[in-house]
């Protein structure tokens, strides 16, 4: 019998004893008498080299043809199988089809995106709406447009990740002040920005090289610093609680004049002095101002006629402070063990 024949007698043999089977233990016999590595088709493959150069092609096709044809059959086969199986464990009473499913394991929102989702809450009540600004964003909209020109002192507080000559991961949210402003004149503004910075930054305890912001914009006629102290003052309250008070110091950013920070009593001790507030009593909450006259024309709006404030808040830190979360590592890390904890 020459090596064409062979492979015919394969093929019958192989779909006879197929149809014959009618068990789980049993296909795989069939799946290695054929298929395995010294299986029957498989031996096949390696007697090509044995034939003339001129009859390799044809041989081959038919064996690729063969192999096809047998594993579609095993497949609708071994499906036929099972389900004889099941219809038989059902026919025996063995299944309990009243027993309840397994449950699903729900996941839930990681402890970052529910403050955020608090964050936005709470400014709602207050008017302000969500701008999503980007998070690759140019230089100079992340320093030049923030009255932060190339030579200012204030680009090492905020080195971060370069993308090229002219792009950057984003260190603040405060870019996207201008991004908002330059779409939205002459309209009055009022906006919250929220979303990821990245610095070149030492990662401690209370510092990541990755961390969100949420950016506050008002922009208006009459704007005052009361406003922007009334505003954090009430998100305090919102979100630590309402019997927190707020406490106001001056400060400097470049887009800002007049700066300040702004804090609250420590939602441990009530100002009394513990680890958490390094005994000062006061947890700072974030930087804010009156917006620069410089920063307001880069946006395209006359500072002559037009005012407005800004702030920007962590959104870790504040966590941290609200649910004693001790190091801010935790956040990235993927846990369980911490995320199950919100
Ligand atoms: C700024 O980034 C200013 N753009 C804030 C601002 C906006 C001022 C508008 C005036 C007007 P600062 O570098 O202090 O400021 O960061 C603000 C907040 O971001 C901090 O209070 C802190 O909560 C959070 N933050 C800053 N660096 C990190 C870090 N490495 N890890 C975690 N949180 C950080």
């Amino acid at each position: 019998m020459d090596l064409f024949e062979q492979l015919e007698q394969v093929r019958t043999e192989a779909l006879d004893n197929l149809v014959t089977i009618d068990s789980q233990v049993d296909l795989v016999t069939w799946e290695k008498r054929y298929f395995g590595r010294k299986g029957l088709v498989t031996q096949q493959l390696r007697s090509i080299g044995s034939l003339p150069q001129e009859e390799r092609k044809t041989f081959g096709q038919r064996l690729n043809d063969i192999k096809q044809e047998l594993s579609t059959a095993y497949e609708a086969h071994a499906q036929q199988v099972k389900l004889a199986e099941i219809e038989a464990e059902l026919a025996s009473g063995a299944v309990d089809v009243t027993l309840p499913g397994r449950a699903v394991a729900a996941g839930h929102l990681h402890l970052t995106t529910q403050t955020l989702r608090q964050i936005y809450g709470i400014f709602a009540k207050m008017g302000f709406e969500v701008y999503e600004a980007p998070d690759v964003e140019l230089e100079k909209l992340n320093f030049d447009m923030l009255n932060i020109p190339a030579y200012h002192p204030a680009r090492d507080m905020w080195d971060t990740f370069w993308v090229d000559e002219q792009r950057l991961l984003r260190t603040h949210t405060s870019p996207g002040q201008v991004r908002v402003m330059r779409e939205r004149y002459p309209e009055p503004i009022r906006v919250i920005l929220p979303g990821k910075c990245y610095r070149y930054e030492q990662i401690t305890a209370r510092s990541e090289h990755q961390f969100y912001q949420v950016e506050g914009l008002a922009v208006g006629r009459n704007i005052t610093m009361t406003d922007l102290i009334g505003t954090l003052t009430q998100f305090t309250r919102m979100f630590y609680g309402a019997s927190r008070t707020t406490r106001v110091r001056s400060s400097y950013f470049p887009f800002t004049e007049p700066s300040i920070e702004v804090d609250t009593d420590c939602i441990l001790c009530g100002g009394k002095g513990c680890p958490v507030c390094k005994y000062t009593g006061w947890l700072e909450i974030g930087g804010a101002g009156m917006t620069h006259p410089v920063v307001l024309q880069n946006g395209g709006y006359d500072p002559d006629e037009w005012s407005g404030f800004a702030f920007g808040l962590g959104v870790e830190r504040p966590a941290m402070m609200k649910y004693g979360v001790e190091d801010i590592r935790l956040f990235y890390r993927n846990d369980l063990r911490f995320l199950r904890q919100f």
